[in-house]
């Protein structure tokens, strides 16, 4: 592998129609404010924040399940993202400052485009408590940031609705950590699937360590690119409540850290989803805060020298 890329930049992608809750589309500013550009300037790295980028031509647009709501704007978001993500994705690590979940149908499809040009596999790591599995037919809320999964990795039911996929994601190569709210018809369909699904009793048998090291594993033996999505629901309400969709028993501090390190160690991440903050919801920017420093040891801080290549 090459050396890590020492050049981030920070797109803002202040979506929030896809959650149940307004508010999202503070989520880019919050993150500015509690100084990720700062924090990753501290740790070497040539940072430029692209601003935020917003979709200009809304299609017109309706579904015969008459809960989805705003797939139009959905819609937009993923050709503009997938652009972004396509364009952004070389040269520098990219960043995405949500907004919501939803934005994780473009972000992924405009890195699985880069990976497929490059000639490597893309693998994704998705920190939840949800799958996101849903399609367009079996979501109940409506909520758009609940189907990007499905979406990119190719489920059928998006056709003419949202953009077609340059490269869809194989599943086998799609890693979810965190879960512990999953919806009857998400169940039975991941059931078929590929996807590793590891939910909060697997974190509590075997530690997170664990988990996430074989999943490195595979990602470094095929010289993959790694994207992280990383949706606050993740983390445990009691540390992380700037969020629309909180679930109990959700990831520790620690645990949550011990993740960002073993990534930035595996030298393997190409590409990340900041997604979900509500900064509306927020205490005092507790959970904004602790996004920014979550991602600083993503990005390499620690608190003691170790050898590399240690995950
Ligand atoms: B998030 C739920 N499955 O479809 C639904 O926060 C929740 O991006 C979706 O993970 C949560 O509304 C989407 C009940
Ligand atoms: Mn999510
Ligand atoms: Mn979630
Ligand atoms: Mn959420």
């Amino acid at each position: 592998t090459e050396p890590r890329n020492t050049r981030c930049t920070l797109i803002g992608a202040p979506i929030q129609v896809g959650a149940g809750h307004l508010g999202c589309e503070m989520g880019p500013s919050a993150l500015r404010t509690a100084g990720l550009h700062t924090a990753l300037e501290e740790l070497g790295y040539r940072v430029s924040d692209l601003g935020n980028v917003v979709p200009t031509d809304i299609p017109d647009l309706r579904h015969p399940n008459g809960a989805v709501h705003h797939l139009a704007d959905m819609a937009a978001w993923t050709a503009l993202l997938a652009e972004v993500a396509y364009r952004e994705s070389e040269g520098a690590m990219p960043i995405f400052l949500g907004g919501d979940h939803a934005l994780s149908a473009g972000t992924v499809a405009g890195v699985a485009r880069r990976a497929e040009e490059a000639g490597r596999p893309l693998f994704v790591l998705w920190l939840d408590a949800h799958t996101d599995f849903h399609t367009l037919e079996t979501t109940q809320s409506g909520n758009l940031h609940g189907v990007p999964m499905a979406y990119f990795t190719g489920r059928e039911g998006f056709e003419g609705y949202l953009p077609p996929l340059a490269a869809p994601v194989d599943p086998a190569r799609v890693c979810m950590i965190g879960i512990r709210s999953v919806d009857p018809a998400e169940r039975e369909a991941l059931a078929r699937t590929a996807i590793t699904v590891h939910d909060m009793r697997m974190i509590d048998e075997h530690g997170v360590g664990v988990l996430l090291r074989s999943f490195l594993e595979k990602v470094a033996a095929e010289d993959g690119m790694l994207h992280v999505s990383l949706d606050v629901d993740f983390l445990d309400p009691d540390i992380a409540p700037g969020v629309g969709t909180t679930v109990p028993g959700g990831a520790t501090f620690r645990e949550a850290h011990l993740v960002m390190e073993m990534l930035h160690d595996s030298g393997l991440v190409t590409s990340l989803d900041l997604v979900e903050l509500n900064p509306f919801l927020d205490e005092r920017g507790r959970t904004a805060r602790l996004l920014v420093d979550l991602t600083g040891s993503l990005m390499g801080r620690r608190v003691l020298d170790r050898p590399t290549r240690s995950f």
